[in-house]
């Protein structure tokens, strides 16, 4: 069957959809025939949308949504109507069915369905289920019971049980769908993933809820091909796409310990988002040999209550020598921050400005106001008592919502300009500090910096840009 994969992800810096390669070979794999309609590079999507179905029959439409909104309490910018407004410019053009899929449309599937009045969707991983559904609609086979899929029966949408498979049964990963040389061009970086789902207890996460809430394990080798294939179109500068890349530890360790086997450690420079633990010395060291020059670790906060009631599992010390391994074995630290969720006080933040202070991490990213998703703990927790005094937006899936626990918020941004002063150590995730901004929805600081050459993770482009 001809399958349509649609990017819709206009978002500039520019981020690669790894997710429509890695379905791309698997259709491929399973006998299918794919065409590409990458809207990031198009000024008029609808006009691009009827360019591509004007030549062309194809059995199956796939769309990947992968932000619902830019998840930033300051600017709160939802991609939903949007998106809806593209599906409903590919239904104008093509009779094919539309299936969704993607990591944002996998945190509210049946909502995003409704309002964008698409045939399916697939809740998860899309390599496994997509070439299956394209098999059994060319033979016009039902296919109700497809796992993962989101379906329609009697006008109520039906979520399938999920299968999580091993990503050891993944075909090999060409790389070669997407254009990843100029989104090398323009964004800076590539991705590559070395393990899907999550069994950390973060109250405020969706990985979970998107990639299931068991961890598994790319083969090393099949991630170190990917690498390859990558270099050999001439990328060198990447992004791990996992949640956190340490988790398991030894996993991570074997994943270096081939990149360096196969002598690639001094010809690739890659940036990955870590847990403070596990985080030894030893993994600081292979990660380096293996060619990894910064760490982006998700600390969140510095106060030891606060960290327990996020559901994390360190503690502020872990944050302070993860920091400090990593800088020992020459790696660029960042620290992600997060204010404002339920119990927060004046006292955590200014605990946690210090242990930034006292950590010396080369960037710390504040971001203030939890982006709350369907699915998380945190959703329960807010929509109880007290908590809902904190809640903002909401009022519809355009408006996204957030908490800002309501004890601190009345001073917290001055206490934040008393803490952190003009120390440009910390970044903040609000683009009215274009200087400091690291939101990177449109942000233009960060698209110059490329353009004139910059590479790396966008927060250490952002550190080095002047
Ligand atoms: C790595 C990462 C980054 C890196 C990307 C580096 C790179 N070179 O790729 C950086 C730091 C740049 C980044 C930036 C941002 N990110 Co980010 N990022 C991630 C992370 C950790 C991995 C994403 C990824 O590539 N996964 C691997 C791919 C293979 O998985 P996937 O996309 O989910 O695809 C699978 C399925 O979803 C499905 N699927 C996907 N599409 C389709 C389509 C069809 C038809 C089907 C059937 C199935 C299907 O199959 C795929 C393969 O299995 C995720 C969290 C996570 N664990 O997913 C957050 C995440 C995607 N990011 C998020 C956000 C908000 C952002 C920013 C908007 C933040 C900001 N304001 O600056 C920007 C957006 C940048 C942009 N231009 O789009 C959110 C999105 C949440 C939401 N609901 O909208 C996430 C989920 C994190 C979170 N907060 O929970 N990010």
């Amino acid at each position: 069957m001809q399958v349509a994969l649609i990017n819709t992800n206009r978002m500039q810096p520019p981020v690669a959809p790894i997710a429509l390669d890695y379905i791309a070979e698997a259709l491929n794999t399973g006998g299918h025939e794919v065409k590409l309609l990458d809207l990031c590079w198009e000024d008029n999507p609808e006009s691009a949308i009827k360019r591509f179905f004007g030549g062309s029959e194809f059995g199956l439409i796939g769309m990947t949504l992968r932000n619902t909104d830019d998840c930033a309490f300051t600017s709160r910018q939802s991609f939903l109507s949007g998106f809806v407004d593209l599906v409903k410019s590919v239904r104008e053009n093509s009779g094919a069915p539309v299936v969704l899929g993607g990591v944002g449309f996998s945190v509210m599937p049946e909502e995003i369905l409704s309002l964008s009045k698409a045939d399916y969707g697939v809740w998860g991983e899309g390599e496994f289920v997509l070439p299956q559904l394209a098999n059994r609609l060319s033979k016009k086979e039902s296919h109700e019971d497809l796992p993962n899929l989101v379906w329609k029966r009697n006008g109520t949408w039906q979520r399938n049980p999920p299968s999580w498979n091993s990503p050891a049964d993944l075909p090999a990963m060409s790389r070669k769908c997407v254009d990843n040389g100029r989104y090398f061009r323009m964004g800076g970086q590539a991705g590559f993933e070395t393990k899907r789902g999550c069994s950390g207890a973060c109250i405020y996460c969706a990985d979970p809820v998107a990639k299931g809430k068991r961890v598994r394990l790319r083969p090393p080798a099949a991630v170190v091909n990917e690498i390859e294939q990558l270099i050999a179109q001439g990328i060198d500068v990447l992004h791990t796409c996992d949640g956190e890349f340490n988790i398991p530890g030894q996993h991570a360790l074997e994943i270096c310990r081939e990149i360096t086997r196969r002598g690639l450690g001094g010809r690739i420079r890659w940036y990955a988002y870590c847990s403070p633990i596990p985080f030894s010395r030893e993994l600081a060291k292979e990660m380096r040999a293996a060619g990894c020059v910064g760490i982006d670790f998700g600390a969140d906060h510095g106060d030891e209550a606060m960290l327990k009631r996020l559901g994390r599992d360190f503690s502020p010390a872990d944050i302070r020598n993860a920091t400090c391994r990593a800088k020992e074995e020459g790696m660029t630290v960042m620290l992600d921050l997060l204010f404002g969720s339920p119990g927060e006080t004046r006292e955590g933040i200014a605990k946690t400005v210090e242990l930034v202070k006292q950590s010396d991490p080369h960037r710390a990213g504040v971001s203030l106001g939890v982006r709350v998703y369907p699915g998380t703990d945190l959703a329960k927790e807010v929509r109880s008592g007290e908590c809902v005094a904190g809640l903002s937006g909401g009022k519809d899936l355009f408006d996204p919502l957030f908490f800002l626990e309501p004890r601190i918020a009345p001073f917290v941004f001055d206490w934040l300009n008393t803490l952190i002063g003009d120390d440009d150590r910390f970044l903040f995730f609000d683009p009215s500090k274009p200087k400091q901004n690291y939101n990177y929805n449109s942000n233009q600081r960060l698209v110059e910096a490329i353009q004139k050459g910059y590479r790396g993770a966008f927060w250490d482009i952002l550190r080095t840009y002047r």
